[in-house]
């Protein structure tokens, strides 16, 4: 019965996913997650996608978290073999536009963390949008080096 377990175990993942996913206007945001932390680190990132499936152009234009004093929107650019991040003040969506925060690319920018960000814990955390206002999400913790928020499928075989 091998096979059957592992369908539940999908199913269950399945429904988590689309738990964590947040629509707001317009906007749908799916799967916020971050990267633990160390303990004394004072900045983390979290990750997210964002679709536009109305008929607008939003801008994502600040927010908040609870365990930092304030979040930036970044994005990674590579200057001379050197990654560097840089910070968007206004990051637009066009409608029909997916915009993926991800490892190596944009993130959410955690600054001034007062605690480091703890495997398996949420981080509440809101996303303020030009048009389709605040949104409360929550932000799961995943392993300090994980590629993805879906890191822990892979680790349900008993
Ligand atoms: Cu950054």
């Amino acid at each position: 019965m091998r096979l059957a377990a592992c369908g539940a175990a999908v199913l269950l993942f399945g429904a988590a996913a689309l738990a964590e996913s947040y629509s707001a206007g317009g906007l749908q945001i799916g799967n916020p997650w971050a990267r633990a932390t160390p303990k004394g680190a004072t900045i983390g990132a979290g990750y997210l996608t964002i679709t536009n499936k109305g008929k607008d152009t939003d801008r994502l234009v600040g927010g908040s978290a609870e365990p930092a004093e304030r979040i930036e929107v970044h994005t990674t650019v590579v200057e001379k073999g050197v990654a560097k991040m840089r910070q968007v003040s206004a990051l637009e969506i066009k409608p029909g536009q997916i915009i993926e925060l991800k490892p190596g690319g944009m993130h959410v920018m955690f600054l001034g963390l007062k605690q480091p960000l703890q495997r398996g814990k949420k981080v509440k955390g809101t996303l303020v949008f030009e048009k389709a206002g605040s949104v409360d999400v929550e932000f799961t913790v995943q392993a300090a080096g994980a590629p993805g928020p879906a890191d822990n499928q892979h680790h349900h075989h008993h």
